[in-house]
């Protein structure tokens, strides 16, 4: 990878996290484009005065976008027009139109464009897919789990995420529910077809301290100046799921669960056994049988599928989490870029792409759609 140059533009929760990922991987980093200026300095990092300077810089193979929401269709646009390659946060987009446009400039383009679902590569989770390829699960009957935190439990817990203008009609649901959603496409190879999401705002007014407060920060500044802003994005959701084949699912996503600081969980049941997974044991993964002792397996290469031993980098015994989880991905993406510029057709691609990203959109007008209408709703192919 060291040939290779990014540049980063962002600088709150996750763009330090795209900016570890890269150096562990040594792909070098020209500078950054924060939204503040200053953030280089304790980054390490240079930074480019605008977007302009970023997209001139000749050196630069591809742009990480670590931005709110309402900024990735503006600005993977620019960058994609620049001839840059694109690493784009999730969701990709406010809406599906959006999405939609940028995977038609992505295809056009030839480039290569991917959107940060980071939880496909945790190497249990890639171990699980190619399992369930091979038949060790047989047909699977029906998928459940959740993904819950706490950060935004208080009405006193504020973040440019809880503002439909800044994030997109859903939150918790697009934030950390389209996680969810897209690790079931990805490790089952469905669809899924159809939804009946209900909704809750449990805050429906927020007291926003003045000035704001990065994500997963620290509340202590909460006591001085607030402001109260009405709010109409979701703190928790339940859904229902028909996925292909009448596969039947179920999610719940929730941002006010004390306690939960950030997990990620399923359980997939298929007629010959089911498999279940925990972010917060991600180098654990539970196989359950009908007729034979449950097993847990534990992440160590040499127990591994190719596949799964490609994204893991450390010998059993020795946890890979959240951070791994972007080199790896990172890792994949990085490999195509190479082989892009070295005029080699890309042949596999290890990451989720734009076209992936849209997917979530759609799904995201489905979930609105059915919260709205209090039925099932279809995921359509087109906005
Ligand atoms: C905030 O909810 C957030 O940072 C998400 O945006 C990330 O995708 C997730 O990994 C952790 O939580």
């Amino acid at each position: 990878m060291q040939h290779l140059t990014a540049a980063v533009v962002g600088a709150g929760f996750i763009g330090p996290v795209h900016i570890e990922a890269l150096r562990r991987l040594g792909v070098r980093i020209a500078g950054i484009l924060p939204r503040k200026p200053g953030a280089g300095t304790r980054l390490g990092l240079s930074e480019y005065r605008d977007l302009d300077e970023l997209l001139a810089d000749t050196s630069v193979d591809v742009v990480h976008l670590a931005l709110p929401n309402r900024e990735h269709v503006a600005y993977a646009t620019r960058c994609l027009e620049a001839g840059k390659h694109v690493l784009c946060e999730k969701p990709l987009a406010m809406d599906s139109a959006g999405s939609a446009g940028l995977v038609r400039l992505a295809a056009a383009s030839g480039l290569e464009a991917g959107v940060c679902h980071n939880v496909r590569s945790y190497p249990l989770n890639v171990e699980l897919r190619e399992r369930i390829k091979r038949g060790d699960l047989g047909r699977i009957f029906c998928v459940t789990g959740s993904y819950v935190q706490d950060w935004l439990l208080h009405d006193t817990d504020f973040n440019w995420r809880v503002l439909a203008d800044e994030g997109g009609a859903l939150r918790a649901l697009a934030d950390i529910g389209t996680h969810w959603l897209d690790l079931m496409r990805y490790i089952t190879g469905l669809e899924i077809e159809a939804v009946f999401a209900e909704l809750k705002t449990v805050h429906p007014v927020r007291r926003r301290p003045a000035g704001g407060v990065q994500t997963f920060t620290d509340k202590a500044a909460t006591t001085v100046d607030l402001i109260e802003v009405p709010i109409a994005t979701d703190d928790c959701a339940c859904v229902i799921l028909r996925l292909t084949g009448g596969v039947l699912g179920s999610l719940h996503v929730s941002q006010v669960t004390a306690g939960r600081k950030n997990c990620i969980r399923y359980e997939i049941a298929g007629s010959a056994g089911s498999a279940a997974w925990n972010s917060e044991t991600p180098d654990e993964l539970w196989l359950g049988h009908r007729s034979d002792a449950n097993q847990v397996l534990l992440r160590d290469p040499s127990l591994l599928t190719a596949a799964a031993r490609a994204v893991t980098s450390y010998p059993g015994g020795h946890q890979e989490g959240f951070p791994d989880s972007f080199k790896q991905f990172f890792h994949g993406f990085y490999e195509a870029v190479a082989a892009s510029k070295a005029g080699r057709p890309v042949t596999e691609r290890r990451y989720p792409t734009f076209a992936d990203g849209h997917q979530e959109m759609l799904l995201c007008d489905a979930l609105i759609e059915s919260h709205q209408n209090h039925r099932w709703a279809t995921v359509r192919s087109s906005p």
